[in-house]
């Protein structure tokens, strides 16, 4: 069958790795998407390789220029360079205000047509976001217009990344339970530790780990806590009596708390779908528990004066609005002060008998936010209707000349 070419065939995504995992996490899903299911030519700016190798193994950390996976990855070295108008694809995305190189944003200016140019902004749930969803934003000297695109979670703003098959797969993993106990098996984790309850911890240092741990101790569930290498070292070390390495073990009453090598990024929605329940954090991995379709409590970024407060209420208000014993937890796992103050002696307990429940609420939630569409085809769509108009100006001023 001969399809018509596509109006758009090119695109660069450009990704500063402000910390972490998440930056290049996004970019990277993002990237391998608009490659694989609409054939389109990506290059992937990135500045941070080291970190993109964590969770792409097969990136190089000291080459320029790099085909990994289909899609064309430079290493973002600095925003000097010069670039020409052939550089220039038919769009172009910044990802979370990353400021473009000056002479590539001339370069842009100087196209015909013009690139569509997108800032990819980070995800809330607050209800401004969908006011902002789709802004312009013209640049101050040159006759370039940047659009802003939200992800969120609501029909008003571009929705939440999923790739095409990505529930069928988690589906039958999970209906598969020796898949399921072969991948941990993989993993180091014993047959025992598949056993019990599973859960995976991935949350920044501030967390109160250690009363989570002594709660989960002294209960009366077995507990297998998984913990990818690198995540809450100090609380993990204490727990464990030894350095946090991939392999390291110990149980403690009810607790067995095991390091594993942080996986790559398909491996670690595996994971996923393979636990009982889910600490994420930051946003990759918050998405990620949501399509996994099992109980998950967020770790959200930090900011300055309490802002992520805010934006969790707004979360948990959407997501969690009728179970209380998700909200308390998710609160006081993000040190949000509530009245009465909460223990996890008393938390646990309750979260532990609504995870059932919580988990088929899941899938209700899944199929609300399938409804908003895939972030990755309402972000093209949105796109190539910019660049229609484009086009369509560029004719009618041709005409009027
Ligand atoms: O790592 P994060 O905290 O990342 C971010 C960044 O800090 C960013 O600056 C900030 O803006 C954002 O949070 C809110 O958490 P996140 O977003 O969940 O990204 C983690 C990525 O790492 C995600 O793509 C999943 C991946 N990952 C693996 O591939 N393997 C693993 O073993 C683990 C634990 C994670």
């Amino acid at each position: 069958m001969n399809l018509p070419p596509s109006p758009a065939r090119s695109l660069a995504l450009f990704c500063k790795v402000v910390d972490n995992f998440g930056d290049i996490g996004i970019c990277w899903r993002l990237a391998r998407q608009l490659q694989h299911e609409h054939g389109i030519a990506v290059t992937l700016w990135v500045d941070d390789l080291v970190s993109f190798r964590r969770l792409c193994p097969p990136v190089q950390i000291d080459v320029d220029v790099q085909q990994v996976g289909g899609v064309t990855v430079c290493f973002w070295r600095d925003q000097e360079g010069t670039f020409v108008p052939d550089d220039v694809p038919d769009i172009v995305i910044e990802f979370f205000g990353c400021e473009l190189p000056p002479a590539y944003v001339a370069a842009m200016a100087q196209c015909t047509p013009r690139p569509v140019w997108l800032n990819l902004e980070g995800l809330s749930a607050e209800a401004w976001v969908e006011g902002c969803h789709t802004l312009p934003s013209p640049h101050p000297r040159l006759p370039l217009t940047k659009h802003f695109f939200f992800p969120g979670f609501t029909a008003q703003t571009g929705g939440l990344l999923h790739e095409a098959g990505l529930l069928e797969q988690r589906l039958q993993c999970q209906r598969d339970p020796i898949a399921s106990a072969t991948f941990l098996a993989a993993l180091g984790v014993t047959p025992t530790e598949i056993a019990a309850l599973k859960v995976s911890l991935f949350c920044y240092p501030h967390a109160p780990v250690a009363a989570l741990f002594e709660a989960w101790q002294h209960g009366a569930c077995a507990i297998t806590c998984l913990v990818p290498d690198g995540v809450a070292t100090d609380a993990v070390s204490a727990f464990l009596g030894e350095p946090a390495v991939p392999g390291a073990v110990r149980t403690v009453g009810a607790l067995t708390v095991r390091v594993l090598k942080f996986v790559a990024q398909p491996d670690y929605d595996r994971l996923l779908w393979a636990c009982d329940l889910n600490f994420v954090r930051g946003e990759d991995s918050f998405v990620r528990a949501q399509w996994a379709g099992r109980a998950f409590i967020w770790h959200i970024y930090p900011q300055d004066e309490n802002l992520h407060h805010v934006k969790l209420r707004a979360f948990l208000q959407r997501y969690a609005a009728g179970t209380a014993s998700l909200t308390a937890a998710a609160l006081c796992w993000n040190g949000v002060d509530t009245q009465p103050a909460q223990d996890w002696s008393v938390l646990w307990p309750r979260l532990l008998a609504d995870l059932p429940a919580i988990a088929r609420e899941a899938t209700g939630w899944q199929q609300q936010m399938l409804v908003n569409g895939d972030m990755t085809a309402n972000l093209l769509k949105f796109a190539l209707a910019l660049r229609s108009v484009t086009k369509e100006n560029k004719v009618q001023s041709a005409v009027a000349r």
